[in-house]
């Protein structure tokens, strides 16, 4: 059966423009704090893919979006490849030994050994496509190489990002050498995502900002389209969604080039301005200021500008970023609602 969501990834007409939200499966659902008080520490949530199929499809039957997006984190990726992660409560995640040289690096697995121990990550979705109606979408996702590689230099989030860029000005080749595992394991990983039954994929990049903008190519953009050329090539059916969040100065610089099927705009870049420069070549995906959906009034007015600024264009809805935690229930719905409503074409 032919998925909306997909068809409206891959550019081709659809009855409207489908929905879903970053971040949507989460903490602003009681029915997921309930599985997450039961799953005790967050990531056993993510190891258990029972626990973590049923969170997945929460926001379709709830909220009723069009795709699921698998749950898990960006963060299995370094903890599998040897790198000891926790979530403080109240703090977010935390690796004990950040790496500070090649050595530290050498002693991580790599490849296809480290993609191959998230099969708990690929059981989820397993689990999840059995359960998921026909007609809808299920994302698989990762980190872009550059956001996981600035937790895994800093050992935890950070606003500054100093002790990275001090590794990318004083010695870039161990930040390309990181760049380049972690590249590597993301490849497998998309693939083994893809066996296991997603029909879409999401990069995340959502430290892409951090970097200024003369660097971003070097140091992030040509790792992911390396990472698009590998799954286009095995998967051209597969539509990619990249989320670059913050580089609304880099537009004008027009980031054309790389197999990415959708560019997901952050709440902070005009839509009209994406449409412009990056319209033609990719679907745009985006873009409400997540704090919006505190009020339907705001939501409405922002669903409304959306549907018309993007009515000739090719675009899938979502929030310019993730859902926040306290965010009314009723409001998500209404605005999953809104935006098949006013997008509709039949
Ligand atoms: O206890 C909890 O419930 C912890 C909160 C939480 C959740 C719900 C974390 C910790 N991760 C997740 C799940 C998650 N993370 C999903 C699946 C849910 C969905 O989208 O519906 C996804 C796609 C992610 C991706 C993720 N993790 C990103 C990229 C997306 C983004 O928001 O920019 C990032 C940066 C992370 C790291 C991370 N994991 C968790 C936290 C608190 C953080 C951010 C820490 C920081 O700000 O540096």
């Amino acid at each position: 059966m032919s998925k909306i969501f997909v068809d409206a990834c891959l550019g081709k007409e659809t009855p409207y423009t489908p929905v879903w939200m970053m971040r949507q499966a989460g903490r602003y659902l009681p029915e997921y704090m309930a599985v997450r008080a039961k799953a005790g520490d967050f990531l056993n949530l993510c190891h258990n893919p029972t626990m973590a199929a049923e969170v997945t499809l929460q926001p379709v039957d709830i909220v009723g979006v069009d795709a699921a997006i698998m749950f898990s984190d960006i963060l299995v990726i370094p903890d599998e490849m040897g790198m000891d992660l926790s979530f403080v409560k109240g703090e977010g995640p935390k690796f004990s030994d950040p790496i500070k040289s090649q050595e530290d690096l050498d002693r991580l697995l790599g490849g296809k050994e480290a993609a191959d121990r998230l099969t708990y990550v690929y059981e989820t979705i397993k689990i999840v496509r059995e359960q998921l109606a026909d007609d809808k979408a299920l994302i698989g996702f990762t980190g872009a190489p550059w956001t996981l590689a600035t937790y895994m230099i800093e050992g935890q989030g950070t606003k500054t990002y100093n002790i990275c860029k001090k590794m990318m000005y004083t010695n870039p080749e161990l930040l390309h050498n990181i760049l380049a595992k972690v590249t590597e394991i993301v490849k497998y990983y998309l693939e083994s995502q893809i066996e296991a039954g997603v029909d879409v994929v999401q990069i995340f990049d959502s430290w892409a900002a951090a970097i200024e903008p003369s660097k971003y190519d070097e140091f992030s953009w040509k790792y992911m389209v390396e990472i698009a050329d590998y799954i286009k090539a095995k998967y051209p059916h597969i539509p990619i969604i990249m989320f670059p969040k913050g580089v609304a100065a880099f537009v004008e610089q027009g980031l054309v080039y790389g197999n990415f099927d959708v560019f997901g705009v952050d709440w902070g870049t005009p839509m009209a301005l994406a449409k412009e420069k990056l319209g033609e070549k990719y679907v745009l995906q985006g873009n409400m200021e997540p704090c919006r959906l505190y009020s339907k009034e705001a939501t409405k007015a922002c669903v409304s500008s959306l549907a018309e600024t993007m009515k000739d264009g090719r675009h899938i809805f979502n929030l310019g970023h993730g859902i926040l935690p306290d965010v009314p229930v009723e409001n998500a719905k209404y605005f999953v609602k809104l935006c098949q409503e006013l997008s509709r074409r039949d």
